[in-house]
């Protein structure tokens, strides 16, 4: 028995993006379960996207992320999960400094939800990647562009 009346929701994720890498972390959900996604989470009642994908990247991670800008979105229905759910996602991007001194770590703060963080190269990125990235990498989408 399914939630009796699904509505599509509205997700932010944001590609962070440090030198030719980007930041993922194994999913433990119901929804992609042990595939690799961008950190990011639903849009809250009145918040901006740039609002939301930093709040979600401190909660997610403990970094701090400056200033993101707008990517893209996608539609996402996916009806095959254990948990059935249709996401509008919106995709941001933040760019982190490179400069060793003011480096930022990011720790795995939710590790309910996520098996640990860690930066890859987009040239080797991980698998399984979450349906709606591995959709986008497929089409030839490149956050760096
Ligand atoms: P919240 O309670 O913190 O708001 O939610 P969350 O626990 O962080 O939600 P989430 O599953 O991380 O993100 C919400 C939905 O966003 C997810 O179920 C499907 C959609 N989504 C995509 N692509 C990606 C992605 O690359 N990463 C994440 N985290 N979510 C994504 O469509
Ligand atoms: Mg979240
Ligand atoms: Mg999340």
């Amino acid at each position: 028995i399914g939630d009796p009346t699904p509505e599509p929701r509205v997700a932010v994720v944001v590609f962070l993006l440090k030198g030719r890498s980007v930041l993922l972390g194994r999913r433990r959900s119901a929804v992609g379960n042990a595939t690799y996604a961008l950190p990011g989470g639903h849009l809250e009642f009145g918040e901006s996207f740039e609002e939301c994908a930093a709040r979600e990247v401190k909660e997610e991670t403990g970094l701090e992320i400056g200033k993101s800008e707008f990517l893209t979105v996608t539609n996402n229905v996916m009806l095959e999960q254990p948990k059935k759910c249709h996401y509008v996602t919106i995709f941001m991007r933040s760019v982190m400094g490179v400069d060793v001194e003011e480096e930022q770590v990011p720790q795995n703060l939710e590790p309910n939800k996520c098996d640990g963080w860690e930066w890859y190269e987009w040239d080797h990125l991980p698998h399984p990647l979450f349906g709606p990235l591995e959709r986008m990498v497929k089409g030839g989408f490149n956050p760096f562009s």
